[in-house]
């Protein structure tokens, strides 16, 4: 079942329930998505300039994680944070096991990061990025899923774009 469509936890507050539930259905969608793709799709450029899979799972893994360090860490350091982020779409050919499981460790750690935050905290302001633009700790968070669920859906396009092209490609060689 979808985790949108599953009960409430009685132990969980409905506010932190929402949030955990739209972590678990970035994961749930990515897993489903990816689920028959070989790793050959991961590193496929559709367009010049357009990042493939791969590239858009190591951003959704490092956006996430910068976005959490905004909402839940005390000190962080913007300079050394936006340094990493041009690291996201750099080509590596990394497997999707790999991919998948970094994706999946990187969410289920924010998702008990959320958990174990008193619901006081979630109004919290928290300063964020170079500005120090304060923003409200569940600001952040709601952002953060928008973000992961936004280059979800460009996963979904580059996978059935990909797989048209891989029958393309079977054609023209006679398989
Ligand atoms: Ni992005």
């Amino acid at each position: 079942m979808e985790p949108w469509l599953t009960p409430d936890e009685p132990t969980i507050s409905p506010r932190k329930a929402d949030l955990l539930k739209g972590l678990d259905q970035v994961l749930y969608l990515l897993e489903a998505y990816l689920r028959d793709l070989p790793d050959e799709a991961l590193w496929w450029t559709p367009a010049p300039d357009v990042p493939p899979i791969g590239a858009r799972l190591q951003h959704v893994v490092g956006a996430s994680s910068r976005l959490a360090t905004y909402a839940l860490e005390e000190a962080y350091d913007p300079n050394a944070l936006a340094a990493l982020a041009e690291q996201d779409w750099t080509t590596t050919g990394r497997p999707k096991t790999d991919l998948l499981t970094e994706v999946r460790q990187t969410l289920t750690g924010i998702r008990g990061r959320i958990l174990a935050l008193p619901d006081e905290a979630l109004d919290e302001p928290r300063p964020v990025g170079r500005r120090r633009i304060p923003v409200r700790r569940a600001g952040i968070l709601h952002h953060l899923i928008e973000h992961a669920a936004h280059h979800t859906g460009q996963i979904l396009l580059l996978a059935r774009l990909w797989g048209f092209h891989s029958q393309g490609a079977q054609r023209v060689t006679g398989k």
